[in-house]
């Protein structure tokens, strides 16, 4: 569990002192951006900043790439759908070990730091958990020098800005880029071709061999926006490259040269229209042309560039690739890639297939992420042969040789083949691109042990037992640089005087303030800045949304996607519960108790949106009840996201992770809030069971189903009737749903919820749960009441946390799957 980063230069060894980066802000702010001193406002503050420090990130890129060019490294290619990065400078100045270098400059020009890290908008190209682990990834893969490039989407517009109208969620364009990114550089010079639509010519050879020639109905270009990312130590800064769609003018000369010159500018739209959003959906396929045409898109921008560069070195001789390239599949996302390749080797390069199919199935390895079946992407094949008619028939190719090989293991069974086929046969016939990517791929992961469990028992059983070991787990982490180095810099310069200040790169030192646990001075530093957290919190609450919540209070706090299997609704029921204890009691006992929410919907989701509109309906009732105020409080957080997540994670002392058990893969919110000295309240899912394993017993609350109970207890017939029949407060809690007392004038606005849970089945099985949730509660309210007891566990909680740093999972990566070496790179 050592996750030791020993290359990494000392912190202290900075490349350029205060006055020179003052310098450097005001030649920005002079010849960059054609401003001054007197008239510059944060924004211009901030790029001429962001530019000051983009001139020492661009000379570590530099360096980086050229010991990579010379040293003919191996490098591993991430391939993902989402980055979801947040903000850049107050992270490149913390790797680069420049925070305090920057403030202090800033300072003696007049301009707060804080203030100017406020005016950069998130990059928010990503949903959820899947696309900030990417980000963590890449973050962990340079701080422990290894040679690796992210691929994506450089989408116009990211996850939707979040506003609140009556309670409602209302979606807005995110627009992160309408004022320039100062991170990213065009790269013109390495534009790839993407092809389209078409049709496939079958042409026979003198030596018979036949050969395949798409002919393509359209062209598109992919131009790479490169962002770096600097590792922490500020040594290597390895790339971030995201592709963004353009006309090709291959398009419509015929259209335009017959005078069609506004069909042709609707012809660019439409290539433009490929990089244009990100979908909104999480833990949803979205079954959309557009969005199979996103995932080939960025899949084959990128398989291109990876073979222009391994060319460069290697020329034709195509025997080192697999040595020299490993791909990651960040879900099936990219999934595309695998046909694509064999394309390029068997169409292009002219291989036979079995050289081509034993080159892929040498590079590629898959991350599988979610059990939801909702989740596992499958596409018509009838859309595959419109938009790539020549990679279905090789998807039909690589079907019809495994089939063979599952006859040779099944003979005869029909069944097995069509379990096991690529192709689901049905009223639709449809492409499982899940199957498609562990065939081709050498390895395959899921990401906490429960959940890579499950993916071999339940998800792909047969697929372990055709290749035993491929299947394998890797444990989702966190960067603690950004999660709590930069988030909780308190915290942090607390920890640093305890135990020193190498915990950022080796997070297992953190077991060094268990010792301090019980220490009665520790415990109230400790708790000092847990309040002083709290309190910048409640003063962002109130100055956004006018709540006045106590400090003293207990900060309950559930962020994550809003969705039925992580069930906000059953925190929503609880304190409604809560709610009606205290006016039918107003002597209730209990300590004041501030719940707190952030989540985004995705659009199309009915539930999700009424769930969201509940819980604001419900806020407004019990924030402006006299009769209970002094007890709870109920706050969403409009508008979700990384740069919201880094103030609300060091102001929690309650942790929720509530959902069905065998439904989250992982979470990784889990190990922020636990990293900053919350608590934990969660059910044995996904990385929860690893965390109690890490902090013990005593450092958690855990309650519910098992995911045996789970299952025997669907298997023998789940009811949720019984529950809402026989538990008083279950019944009386639903019905007040029904009622208007949450929506005057309008009875009947929350029912669906309601509905959901009785005649709907409870598909998560929320009342099952309810009652062991309750009295969980009870647990942390008297633990809470503890003083030193709570400091406790708050501070081993911190300890603990070291096997969650995502420099652990990466180096899992490196030995299990990629087998990579690092680089040094000289500064
Ligand atoms: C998510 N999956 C899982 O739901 C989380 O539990 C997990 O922590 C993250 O991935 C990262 O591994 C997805 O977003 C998806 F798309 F696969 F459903």
């Amino acid at each position: 569990m050592n996750a030791k980063v020993t290359s990494a230069k000392k912190l202290t060894e900075v490349s350029i002192d205060k006055k020179d980066f003052k310098q450097a802000v005001i030649r920005h702010l002079h010849s960059t951006l054609g401003t001054d001193e007197n008239k510059a406002n944060n924004h211009a503050w901030w790029k001429a900043t962001c530019a000051a420090m983009q001139e020492q990130v661009l000379e570590g890129l530099r360096k980086t790439q050229k010991t990579h060019y010379l040293n003919d490294t191996r490098a591993v290619h991430y391939l993902s759908a989402e980055f979801l990065m947040g903000r850049l400078l107050s992270n490149n100045l913390q790797n680069f070990g420049l925070f305090e270098v920057a403030q202090g400059a800033l300072k003696e020009l007049g301009v707060e730091l804080s203030d100017v890290l406020e005016e950069e908008p998130d990059m928010a190209l990503g949903n959820g958990g899947l696309g900030r682990l990417a980000a963590c990834f890449i973050d962990s893969l340079a701080t422990m020098e290894l040679p690796a490039i992210g691929y994506g989407i450089h989408y116009e517009h990211g996850l939707f800005r979040q506003e609140i109208h009556g309670g409602a969620q209302i979606e807005r364009p995110d627009s992160w880029r309408d004022y320039g990114n100062p991170w990213e550089i065009c790269r013109p010079e390495s534009i790839q071709e993407v092809s389209l639509y078409g049709y496939v010519e079958t042409k026979y050879g003198d030596n018979g061999r036949i050969h395949k020639e798409w002919h393509p109905g359209a062209i598109v270009k992919g131009v790479p926006w490169d962002i770096p990312i600097v590792g922490y130590g500020g040594n290597t800064v390895n790339v971030l490259r995201l592709w963004q769609s353009q006309s090709s003018g291959y398009f419509n000369w015929d259209v335009f040269n017959a005078g069609g010159y506004v069909d042709a500018q609707r012809e660019n739209v439409l290539a433009e229209t490929i990089s244009k959003v990100l979908y909104p959906n999480d833990e949803t396929e979205a079954g959309k042309e557009l969005r199979l045409i996103q995932q080939y898109f960025f899949s084959s921008c990128s398989l291109k560039d990876i073979i222009r560069r391994y060319k460069r070195a290697h020329g034709d001789d195509w025997s080192r690739f697999a040595d020299q390239v490993v791909i990651q599949l960040n879900d099936t996302h990219p999934a595309i890639a695998i046909p694509e390749l064999m394309r390029i080797l068997v169409d292009r390069a002219e291989l036979d297939w079995d050289s081509a199919w034993n080159i892929c199935t040498n590079v590629f390895a898959y991350t599988n992420h979610t059990l939801l079946p909702e989740a596992l992407e499958k596409w018509p094949a009838r859309m595959f042969e419109k938009i790539l008619p020549r990679h279905l028939e090789i998807i039909y190719e690589i079907n019809h040789r495994f089939m063979a090989l599952v006859d040779k293991q099944w003979p005869n069974d029909n069944a097995m083949k069509a379990r096991l086929s690529i192709i689901e046969e049905g009223n639709e016939k449809m492409v499982r691109m899940g199957h498609l990517s562990v065939i081709g791929s050498f390895a395959v992961n899921g990401v906490a042990e429960i959940h890579s469990r499950l993916v071999k028992q339940n998800l792909f059983p047969e697929f372990d037992q055709l290749w035993p070991g491929k299947l394998t787990n890797v444990t989702n982490g966190i960067t603690p640089r950004r999660w709590l180095k930069a988030c909780n810099p308190e915290l942090s310069k607390l920890i640093d005087k305890k135990i020193g200040s190498d915990w950022p790169m080796d997070l297992d030192k953190l077991q060094g303030l268990a010792k301090h646990a019980d220490n009665k001075t520790f415990q109230k530093q400790f708790m000092k800045v847990k309040q002083a957290n709290k309190q910048a919190l409640a003063d962002e609450i109130k100055q956004s949304m006018g709540i006045d919540v106590d400090v003293n209070a207990i900060f309950d706090v559930q962020i994550k996607r809003l969705h039925e299997y992580k069930r906000q609704h059953l925190n929503l029921l609880h304190i409604m519960a809560l709610y009606r204890r205290l006016l039918e009691d107003p002597d209730y006992d209990m300590h004041p108790r501030v719940f707190i929410f952030g989540a985004k919907a995705a659009p199309g989701y009915k539930l999700a949106k009424d769930i969201i509109f509940a819980i604001n309906k419900v806020a407004d009732k019990v924030n402006n009840d006299p009769r209970v105020n002094n007890k709870l409080k109920v706050v969403f957080m409009p508008n979700y996201r990384v740069s919201l997540a880094e103030k609300m994670i060091p102001a929690t002392d309650v942790s929720e992770q509530i959902s069905t058990a065998g439904k989250e893969a992982s979470g990784t919110g889990n190990m922020k809030l636990a990293l900053n000295g919350a608590v934990t309240i969660g059910t044995l899912d996904g990385a929860n069971i690893e965390i109690a394993e890490e902090v013990g017993d005593d450092n958690i609350v855990i309650f519910g189903m098992t995911v045996e109970e789970v299952e025997a207890l669907k298997a023998s017939g789940y009811n949720p009737y019984d529950y809402y029949y026989n538990d008083a407060e279950i019944k009386a809690v639903l019905d007040w749903l029904e009622t208007d007392y949450f929506t005057p004038g309008q009875p009947g606005a929350l029912v669906s919820i309601k509905q959901s849970l009785l005649e709907g089945g409870d598909p998560y099985m929320v009342l099952a749960d309810y009652q062991a949730y309750s009295e969980a509660h009870k647990v942390i309210d008297a633990a809470y009441r503890d003083k030193e007891r709570w400091a406790r566990m708050a501070i081993i909680n911190t300890a603990k946390m070291g096997k969650f740093t995502s420099d652990r999972s990466i180096r899992d990566y490196v030995e299990k799957i990629w087998k990579l070496e690092s680089c040094k790179v000289e500064s």
